[in-house]
């Protein structure tokens, strides 16, 4: 969402019309990791089952891996973020707990406090 230029707006616009289909993709928990997302993989390695974030979550309690009835919370391993923005990982709901932060762009595992332990994330303009 975040890298949506008016431009895009606009292509995106003209294909509907030409097309009169939506435009696939690009949905949050929709298990692919869009421009602007965050994903939060179950397994090691950043691929594979994902938990797509477009905006804050503040409670993973709720969530399963989209097309999946594997519960997201306390269960993801790795990490993609393909926004611009830092995200910041919570093992609490709410954005309690122990915090870590992942930079626009990082790719790679979660640490081991945060292995299969966090509960909240959200984006914010900073790091940690
Ligand atoms: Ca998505
Ligand atoms: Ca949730």
């Amino acid at each position: 969402m975040h890298l949506i230029t008016w431009s895009g707006v606009a292509a995106v616009a003209l294909a509907t019309a030409l097309t009169g289909m939506t435009p696939a993709g690009a949905a949050p928990k929709d298990g692919f990791v869009d421009v602007g997302e965050f994903g939060l993989y179950y397994a090691q390695g950043s691929t594979g089952t994902v938990l797509d974030l477009l905006v804050d979550d503040s409670d993973f309690s709720n969530d399963n891996f989209p097309g999946t009835t594997v519960g997201a919370n306390n269960n993801t391993a790795s990490y993609r973020n393909r926004d611009t923005f830092w995200w910041h990982v919570y093992t609490g709901a709410g954005y309690t707990g122990s915090h870590g932060c992942l930079a626009a762009g990082y790719v790679g595992n979660a640490s081991p406090a945060f292995h299969n332990t966090i509960t909240s994330a959200e984006y914010q303009s900073f790091g940690c």
